[in-house]
């Protein structure tokens, strides 16, 4: 990892644009706006992109308001940065052009499945999220962290670790929560924004997805499904079902939880959690997607039913071939 590089380029440059992935998370906008309102605070020209707006429930992080459209921005930048995708195509066609159109690309990430595509690339697979390692490159760059951008990153580590209940909450990722506390995030009020501010249609589409739960017969998988009839019935949308697949894990003896969303007739979204030993990167991967080790996701064509039987069948096939057991 890159990281004394990716200093350097941040101090001897003035001219960023910044981007991350398609259906940006919480890491992804608090990594992308953390870092483009760092940048700005040390007089930096930075551009913040994304090809759609910001999510509603995203709104409440500082510096929203400087996110640009691709279509908004023009001519070519010195530096690009791009935050939390594993490949270029991530980014979306538009925002791809923009970043691509630059004399030196960064790729910032924590993906173990990430492609490298960067001139200089800052991955650390170890770090819980993209926001951590732009926490650690604005205390190497000796950039000030404001309570706004303490904001953006604390809402990084938070998502991207569940509220530091997942496997990739480290000591390490608990010191930079703890000094971004110190810096002047307010766990209450980000713990509100994002956990507290559900609409009563989005609790609906929960009780029909709980009532979708199935399980495998030894137990050790369980799944649910938001069909594109049980969405539209609800009156929610997709966004709503953010954080639902976590429900499935909860379960005693489940190892792997999987969530399918029909995100268009024929289209399924799969996403996919697992408790102590599949590597669900691996398995999301026999299916074109990529991920982590503990949380992945990838889309399959075709009628949901055949889809749900075809991704179980290869998670059994896995989980027998991990001998059936714990490692750790
Ligand atoms: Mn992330």
């Amino acid at each position: 990892m890159d990281i004394e590089e990716a200093v350097k380029i941040i101090q001897g440059n003035n001219d960023f644009v910044l981007t991350t992935h398609l259906n940006p998370d919480g890491d992804a906008l608090g990594s992308l706006m953390g870092l483009g309102l760092a940048l700005l605070k040390s007089g930096k020209k930075v551009s913040m992109v994304l090809p759609y707006p910001v999510l509603a429930s995203y709104q409440f992080l500082p510096g929203c308001q400087h996110v640009l459209q691709p279509s908004d921005v023009l001519g070519r930048f010195d530096v690009g940065i791009i935050l939390d995708c594993t490949e270029m195509a991530r980014a979306g066609e538009k925002a791809q052009d923009v970043i691509e159109n630059t004399r030196c690309l960064v790729n910032v990430d924590h993906h173990i499945s990430n492609q490298y595509f960067g001139d200089l690339n800052v991955v650390d697979p170890q770090a819980a999220a993209t926001g951590e390692i732009v926490c650690s490159l604005l205390v190497r760059a000796g950039i000030t962290i404001t309570p706004d951008i303490a904001t953006n990153l604390y809402v990084a580590l938070v998502t991207d670790t569940g509220s530091f209940q997942h496997q990739n909450t480290t000591a390490k990722c608990l010191r930079t929560a703890a000094y971004l506390l110190d810096c002047g995030a307010k766990h209450n009020l980000i713990h509100q924004c994002l956990y507290e501010q559900k609409s009563l249609d989005s609790l609906r589409l929960l009780s029909r997805c709980l009532e979708s739960l199935a399980l495998n017969k030894s137990g050790a998988i369980a799944w649910m499904t938001i069909s594109q009839d049980v969405l539209l019935d609800s009156g929610a949308v997709f966004d709503d079902s953010d954080g639902m697949i976590d429900y499935t894990k909860s379960l005693k003896g489940v190892e792997v939880g999987i969530l399918f969303k029909e995100v268009s007739p024929g289209e399924i979204k799969v996403s996919f959690r697992s408790k102590n030993y599949l590597d669900v990167n691996q398995l999301a991967a026999c299916f074109g997607g990529g991920g982590h080790e503990r949380a992945a996701g990838c889309t399959v064509q075709g009628r949901i039913k055949n889809v749900e039987a075809l991704v179980i069948e290869k998670t059994e096939e896995l989980l027998a071939a991990s001998c059936g057991g714990p490692k750790r």
